[in-house]
């Protein structure tokens, strides 16, 4: 086959036309961590104005916009690119893969968050952020009551959306397609089951919610009705979307987080996953269940006592495969030699807390309770414990315990445990409180309460644990700084770990595997451990590994719709044809331009290694 030659492309040009997995991954971490920040410093600005009764910092609007600005940050554009930047960084070496399935696709999808994300966050600057909520409920969201924030927040999520779905696919084609020989689907690690489930979530999730915004963008911009009671409309309507959308969109935060969990625990207590096969199954159930759901976020509404309780049996169900998972954890710990790395805190951590968040769940699914909790601040103590204390204390983990492979070095172990425990008190400081809170009548979305009706001491508490959380996402930051300039260069396998992305050098050549694995068994490395080996068995002979070219047309696509979207607010027509135009034009050239990519010869010194 001809060789042809290899593009070498350095700096700015070659993060804007990578189709490489590992720096995908990489760009994912660094846009979804930006944006954490951002979501951050909007949540620690609420916190400031609800520390004391009665102030008056951010009120009213400013304060609505900063509410909705860190909820829909925080899910779409912090929690589910980092989510992505684990999936991009690992499965493909987890499976024994030189990349994903659609390396070109995998590009564009990172593209269409991004620029998605921006359009939203630009909202600022250019006529004030959406202040509906992350649900946009109607008719808040609809023209009458809200101004062009929520015209931000429909086009931005829209773009953001389509980015996920399009990695979402390219994940489940890459989790069929492209595993090494023998690794069957009951051999897969932990974490690559759980973002086959995830991805399989996202693929029938995200229609609910395109549709849903292409609804209502209908209504905002088109004079449409489809949520507009007087004329004929439904506002229901929109809560069932985005529920079909929403709940399922918690369970794709969760797994991801469960299979990190699941990989951490089991390296550093040096055993395998307890109950392997049932953890699959639990998996999968909780995929299923997800879907079955919605309603619980609908309960007040008023469907009637058929609905809910069958809903709210459903919900409790979940209930059941969860705990089959935390069991499993523990049992994985039991007896196992555990080391105390800041991964493995974060993961220990994990338990406790998300036993809380479910427990608090289980207690909401109880609809005549409901009526209590429901837009208390209740309802938020208990998804922050599921989302911050189960997906984010995940995400730590996965970054601990991964960052050697992604970038070479090892995060200072010192550092990783301060700030553990500055996030870990203030993540309880802030949220445990906000139980009582809730118990005690305050609700969710107000910008301030009274004194005397005993939520002083609950707010400042919460406010306090803010800051204590902020200092330990500081201390991360500041680990990531000290690690890349003078941190401890990794071996293969730092952790003495069990699953194939450990056998090959940290960071994994472009190539991942000069040699494609043979697959023996559940965690593949350990096996070949265990027989006495130091490295996997080959399942090819040595030769030239075809390598898919770089491009710079997915970040245009990409740039085409952000620009078709600020047409679109604004009745501007003649722009939404030139950014739909480049967008279409580059769909051409992807199509009649053969690429045909190109050869490497793996590195004689890795495969000596
Ligand atoms: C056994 C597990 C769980 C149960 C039984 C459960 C149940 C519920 C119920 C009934 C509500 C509605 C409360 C209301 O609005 O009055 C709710 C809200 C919520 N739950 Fe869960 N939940 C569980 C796990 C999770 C997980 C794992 C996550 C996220 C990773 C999560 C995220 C959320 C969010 C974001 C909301 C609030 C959405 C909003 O109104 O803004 N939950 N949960
Ligand atoms: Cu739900």
């Amino acid at each position: 086959m001809a060789t042809h030659a290899h593009p070498k492309r350095t700096g700015l040009w070659d993060w804007l036309t990578t189709v490489d997995h590992k720096k995908i991954g990489i760009l994912y971490l660094i846009a979804g961590g930006f944006f954490f920040l951002i979501g951050g410093l909007e949540a620690l600005l609420m916190r400031i104005q609800l520390m004391y009764p009665n102030q008056e910092i951010f009120v009213g609007g400013s304060f609505n916009q900063l509410l909705t600005m860190h909820g829909t940050t925080m899910i779409f554009l912090a929690a589910m690119p980092i989510i992505f930047a684990l999936m991009n960084a690992i499965v493909p070496l987890q499976i024994g893969a030189r990349d994903v399935a659609f390396p070109f696709l995998n590009s564009l999808g990172f593209w269409l968050f991004f620029l998605g994300g921006l359009l939203l966050n630009l909202s600022w600057f250019l006529g004030g952020a959406p202040d509906a909520g992350w649900t946009a409920y109607l008719p808040l969201s609809g023209k009458n009551y809200s101004g062009m924030g929520v015209d931000f927040y429909v086009l931005g999520l829209q773009i953001a959306g389509i980015g996920t779905w399009i990695g979402g696919i390219n994940f489940l084609v890459t989790i069929i397609n492209m595993r090494a020989p023998g690794l069957t689907f009951m051999r897969l690690p932990m974490f690559t089951w759980s973002v086959f489930v995830t991805s399989a979530l996202i693929l029938f999730a995200f229609p609910a919610i395109t549709v849903s915004l292409v609804l209502l963008m209908f209504d905002r911009l088109f004079g449409g009705a489809f949520f507009e009671p007087a004329l004929g409309g439904n506002i229901v309507i929109w809560q069932h979307l985005f529920w079909v959308f929403g709940h399922p969109e918690v369970y794709i935060l969760i797994l991801p987080a469960f299979g990190v969990i699941s990989e951490v625990i089991a390296t550093f207590s040096k055993k395998r996953i307890f109950g392997y096969s049932a953890m699959v199954f639990a998996t999968v159930l909780i995929g299923f269940l997800g879907f079955m759901v919605w309603v619980h976020h609908m309960f007040t509404v008023g469907l009637g006592p058929v609905a809910n309780s069958l809903f709210s049996i459903a919900t409790m169900l979940i209930a059941v495969p969860t705990g089959i998972k935390i069991f499993n954890w523990l049992f994985t710990m039991w007896g196992g030699q555990i080391r105390f790395t800041a991964a493995n805190l974060w993961a220990v951590g994990f338990l406790p807390t998300f036993v809380i968040g479910g427990m608090t769940g289980v207690m909401l699914s109880v609809p005549p309770a409901d009526y209590q909790f429901h837009d208390s601040y209740f309802v938020v103590a208990h998804f922050h414990y599921t989302i911050v204390g189960g997906m984010v204390f995940a995400l730590f983990a996965g970054l601990h315990y991964w960052w050697p492979k992604m970038f070479g070095k090892i995060l200072n172990e010192t550092l990783g445990k301060i700030g553990f425990w500055f996030f870990f008190i203030g993540f309880h400081l802030t949220f445990f409180p906000q139980h009582f809170l809730g118990l005690m009548g305050m609700p969710r979305r107000v910008f301030t309460f009274l004194p005397n009706q005993g939520l002083e001491l609950g707010n400042f508490i919460s406010t306090i644990g803010a800051f204590s959380m902020t200092i330990g996402t500081l201390v991360f930051l500041y680990n990531v700084i000290v690690t890349a300039t003078r941190g401890e260069k990794a071996s293969n396998d730092p952790w003495d770990a069990r699953t194939l992305e450990w056998t090959i050098s940290s960071p994994a050549p472009e190539y991942n595997f000069a040699q494609t694995p043979l697959v023996r068994g559940l965690d593949a490395f350990w096996v070949e451990k265990m027989a006495g080996k130091k490295k996997m068995t080959p399942a090819e002979p040595l030769g030239e590994i075809h390598m898919p070219s770089p491009s710079i047309l997915p970040f245009i696509m990409s740039l085409g719709l952000f620009i078709a979207g600020f047409g679109f607010m604004h009745h501007a027509y003649l722009i939404v044809i030139i950014g739909l135009g480049t967008t279409v034009v580059c769909m051409f050239l992807r199509s009649i331009y053969d690429d045909p990519g190109y050869h490497v010869h793996p590195d004689e010194e890795e495969v000596k290694a």
